[in-house]
């Protein structure tokens, strides 16, 4: 018997919902064509919550082509207010439907509802950012004497193609989703194998939204078939990624070689996070908490180096243990927990064996260390000392609660150390002096500094990596740049 599109799902709120199946492809959720299907896993628990159909490029075609059918109508080319309409509705839409977003997000990543929480209030504040950008997407013109009339249009590219990780199932397809509404692209997004159902369910408001039939096409499935079929198609002319540094240097050669596609792409980090003699203890510590631990430290630019000038440095380190210490891990749907589960065995046992470096590297471990319980990917806040420049777990991404912490002098010497690093997603300073604040950012090589704060995110900030850590920038008007193309018309005139 093959899997109903449709299941309804009890939510530890005592709530049942019924949670879509199947792909998305021209506003209806289908089988994929083999009828194959994969369970995805609840990483508290590490049950199996549902199964959800499974597509392969067979399917990706058939969505491509319902993409593609929708760039050439009214979509594209008409009113924007149209765009805007929509756009509108679907923040109220997520908003009236939080509740329900938010538990399926910690059902299925495993992140606190805490954490969902304030995912999904991202995600409807990120839509209603873009419905304000559709009617102001502005060409120019260009005086080049009487001879001629010069002005440019930003068109929208065409079909793109958008792959998301699973940390942030949700707000990574509002990322990219929102700059294709906004713009008048049409998209085929694959979610993570890990974490389909948030976005599944969202296709669901982006079609009571009013968003046209196969302007937006969600797919379940994997890297390696689905996603690799999505960076190689010869119709989609653009492709989105977030995701590992590996996984995006394939999907440019992928893109490279089939259709030479444009490309943007979101990868990892190893962020400094910097605190001077003269920051403010307390708030410090919180910002360290925040870089390092929120979302169980899966965030692209989680503040995982921290470096601490001498004369704080023992207030400091004794301030973040205790902290560390006192974070409520466990149950997601506790309203006090701040730590979940990790996304996955497969993020477990990574974190795990970095862990286990950090110890052979001869680092010490302040707290943590270790997993906490044996049931559900839970992993203990750890804090490594003592730890030189070339260890692994200072230069590696290991996209968990596990931080390194050095003591450094003088200014010059931490900007060196900040930029010892083949990334550059993000990085933080914390001093009451601005003058330093400035001048450190400003020679920080990263596509964000935070200064005073960590993980702070707005609809209106451009997001986006110097060096490994990526290609172009999300959210801000920077966003819609990578959905548009300019055409520059030269009229030459008579006299
Ligand atoms: O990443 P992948 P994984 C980092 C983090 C993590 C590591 C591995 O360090 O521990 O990557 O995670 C799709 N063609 N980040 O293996 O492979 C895949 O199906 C096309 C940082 O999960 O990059 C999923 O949808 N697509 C990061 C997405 O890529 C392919 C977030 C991400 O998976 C593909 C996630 C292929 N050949 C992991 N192979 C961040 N920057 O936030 C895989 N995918």
């Amino acid at each position: 018997m093959s899997l109903p599109l449709s299941v309804p799902i009890k939510l530890p709120n005592g709530k049942t919902y019924q949670q879509p199946t199947g792909l998305f492809i021209n506003n209806e959720f289908v089988q994929s064509k083999s009828k194959k299907t994969f369970a995805t896993i609840s990483p508290s628990t590490e049950e199996e919550i549902t199964q959800v159909y499974e597509a392969f490029e067979e399917d990706v075609d058939v969505a491509v082509e319902a993409a593609n059918d929708a760039f050439h109508s009214s979509w594209s080319q008409g009113d924007p207010q149209i765009r805007m309409k929509v756009l509108f509705k679907l923040s109220e839409l997520i908003e009236e439907h939080a509740e329900t977003l938010a538990y399926i997000e910690a059902l299925d990543n495993g992140k606190s509802l805490m954490c969902s929480k304030g995912d999904v209030a991202l995600t409807a504040a990120y839509f209603r950012s873009c419905a304000g950008w559709t009617d102001k997407i502005k060409g120019s013109v260009i005086e080049s004497g009487d001879t001629h009339f010069n002005y440019t249009r930003r068109e929208p590219i065409g079909v793109c193609g958008q792959i998301i990780p699973w940390n942030f199932p949700l707000l990574m397809a509002s990322w990219k989703l929102g700059p294709v509404l906004a713009t008048g692209c049409t998209t085929v997004l694959k979610t993570a194998e890990s974490t389909p159902l948030s976005a599944l369910y969202l296709a669901t408001l982006i079609k009571e939204a009013g968003v046209p039939a196969g302007v937006v096409n969600i797919v379940s499935g994997f890297g390696p078939s689905a996603g690799a079929a999505i960076s190689s198609h010869p119709k989609i002319k653009k492709v989105a990624f977030t995701g590992s540094t590996a996984t995006g240097r394939r999907i440019m050669k992928a893109a490279a070689d089939s259709n030479l596609k444009k490309v943007t792409l979101e990868l990892g980090g190893k962020s400094p996070n910097i605190v001077f003699d003269d920051a403010d203890v307390k708030l410090t510590i919180q910002h360290l908490v925040t870089g390092i631990f929120y979302n169980t430290g899966e965030v692209c630019c989680a503040g995982s180096r921290i470096y601490v000038q001498e004369g704080i440095y023992d207030t400091i380190t004794s301030e973040f243990r205790k902290a560390a210490e006192s974070l409520k891990i466990g149950d997601p749907f506790k309203e006090d927990t701040f730590m979940g589960a990790q996304a996955s065995q497969m993020q477990l046992d990574k974190i795990l064996k970095y862990i286990d470096i950090g110890k052979k590297e001869g680092a010490s471990v302040i707290t943590g260390g270790e997993r906490l319980g044996n049931k559900g990917y839970f992993v203990k806040p750890t804090i490594f000392g003592d730890v030189r420049e070339d260890h692994q777990i200072v230069k590696e991404e290991i996209f968990g609660p596990v931080v390194t912490i050095t003591k450094f002098k003088t200014v010059d010497e931490v900007i060196k150390l900040a930029n010892n690093s083949e990334y550059g997603l993000a990085a933080g300073v914390h001093t009451t002096d601005i003058n330093k604040a400035i001048n450190v950012s400003n020679k920080i090589n990263s596509g964000t500094i935070w200064v005073n704060t960590y993980n702070d995110f707005h609809p209106m900030v451009p997001f986006g990596g110097y060096s490994q850590s990526g290609i172009g920038r999300e959210m801000g008007e920077e966003a819609l740049d990578n959905y548009t193309q300019v055409k520059a018309v030269r009229i030459a005139l008579t006299k």
